[in-house]
């Protein structure tokens, strides 16, 4: 019989599971809005989710010019870290950026 930790809990089985499901992801969306300066935006893609400058560069005109963007995608608490340093460097620069994380949706 062996044991298995799983979330704190013990659980006794014959066998040990073969395989985790993967975790479920989240893309991190920046939006598009009139007043945040499209330097910072670039800035924000390269300090949070380490883009080359063409890279940021071509995110941030795809937002500028269809209204949103995908910036990456992670796992929940990597998401919701990102979404939440994206927003305190909009807030710290005066800036209405916004930015959400949503489920990856099913092909
Ligand atoms: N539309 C903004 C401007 O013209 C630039 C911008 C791009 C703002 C992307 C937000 O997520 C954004 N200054």
């Amino acid at each position: 019989m062996s044991t298995v930790i799983q979330n704190q809990r013990e659980l006794k089985s014959d066998t040990l599971p073969t395989r985790l499901a993967p975790p479920p992801l989240y893309q991190v969306v920046l939006l598009n809005d009139d007043y945040t300066p499209m330097d910072f935006v670039v800035r924000v893609l390269e300090v949070v989710f380490h883009k080359t400058d063409a890279e940021a560069e071509r995110i941030m005109l795809q937002v500028h010019h269809l209204g949103r963007g995908i910036c990456g995608i992670y796992t929940r608490d990597v998401a919701a870290t990102r979404v939440d340093r994206v927003l305190r460097m909009a807030h710290a620069g005066q800036h209405p950026l916004q930015c959400l994380m949503e489920p990856v949706p099913a092909p």
